[in-house]
């Protein structure tokens, strides 16, 4: 009978529940009126008298243990049952922090989206090239210090694989298999040998334009400038042109912006001029339709290409080119939210 007592003593001693149905089946199994302690008692009677008082004794204990333990198991239930009560699953989760567009997407999507209501499509291509998409047929001469290791990237491998050095290389691919009219706009990252500094980078942010067709002309390419300063920057904006050198287009020009800080008066951002350069530009160099493929006898083009980081500079008044690739985001945070 003691050997009994105590096997159940260590069965109770071990009991673990989950749930409230699991307890309610143990406290059935041992402390019911057909419970094992019940039956114990039934037991008791037939306990030689010589051993009833200690027999009692474990027997009172083993009931009070048994019913301690499954009041404080039923406690722990409750417990459990009120927490998740207290939470209530349909209420809004906390809100994600969207991250914020970078100064130069704004300012590239700004400017794709002007000429792209002109009738302008978007072209994109590689940014590792070979000469002749960069170099040769852009009219750039053997001996052009651009094709110098001291400018321009090269696969040490294969000094024909390189890295481009302007979006034109895109536009030669695109001339190569378009038939005119041909109108393009090209973003995209190039690549120059450079001392990084507050105004120069290795690697920076590009669009350019192609536009071929019958009869274009130079009138067409400076209306198209106007419109386009016009939308960037305000409809009071002006541009003057400035002759130029580029080796894939000529006549070739420099393009300015009056200054809109100071609408062309003069302060310290366009250096008391009142004009702000923004682009360069140009008729395409009748050599760099025929290395394509078209007819220049047949067909006329204008083109023009500016740096993404230079025009966002202008916009949002930054003075130091490399905080745009440092990704701080102190910096990131003060442009719009993504979306
Ligand atoms: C600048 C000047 C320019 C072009 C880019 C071009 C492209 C083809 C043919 C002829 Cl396929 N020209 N692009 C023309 C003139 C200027 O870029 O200052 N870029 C940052």
């Amino acid at each position: 009978m003691l050997d009994k007592i105590k096997e159940l003593q260590k069965e109770i001693e071990e009991i673990a529940v989950k749930s409230a149905e699991e307890l309610e089946e143990l406290r059935i199994k041992y402390i019911s009126k057909k419970g094992e302690v019940s039956r114990l008692m039934e037991d008791f009677r037939n306990v030689s008298p010589d051993q009833k008082k200690e027999v009692g004794q474990a027997i009172n204990i083993l009931k009070n243990f048994a019913t301690e333990k499954i009041r404080v198991l039923k406690e722990g239930l409750e417990e459990q049952a009120s927490d998740s009560k207290g939470l209530d699953l349909s209420l809004p989760g906390d809100p994600m922090k969207a991250g914020t567009r970078h100064p130069i997407s704004i300012i590239k999507n700004e400017i794709l989206e002007i000429f792209k209501r002109l009738g302008f499509v978007v072209s994109e291509g590689p940014e590792i090239e070979d000469d002749w998409h960069v170099f040769s047929a852009l009219n750039f001469p053997e001996e052009h210090p651009a094709r110098d290791m001291q400018d321009t990237f090269f696969i040490q491998r294969n000094p024909d694989i390189l890295l481009r050095t302007h979006t034109s290389s895109v536009q030669v691919h695109d001339m190569e298999t378009m038939k005119p009219p041909i109108r393009t706009v090209t973003p995209g990252r190039v690549f120059r040998n450079e001392a990084i500094s507050y105004r120069a980078h290795c690697m920076f942010h590009q669009i350019e334009g192609l536009y071929i067709d019958e009869d274009v002309s130079f009138a067409d390419l400076k209306q198209t400038l106007l419109y386009f300063a016009k939308e960037l920057f305000g409809e009071k904006s002006e541009i003057r042109m400035r002759p130029s050198y580029f080796p894939f287009t000529e006549p070739s020009a420099e393009v300015d912006v009056s200054c809109s800080i100071c609408g062309g008066k003069g302060c310290n951002v366009c250096k008391y001029t009142g004009w702000l350069e923004i682009l360069g530009c140009g008729m395409v160099d009748p050599n760099v339709l025929e290395a394509s493929g078209i007819d220049s006898k047949k067909y006329t083009g204008f083109a023009f290409g500016m740096g993404i980081e230079r025009i966002a500079m202008l916009k949002f008044g930054v003075n130091d080119l490399r905080l745009y690739f440092e990704n701080d985001v102190r910096f990131l945070n003060q442009f719009e939210a993504a979306n």
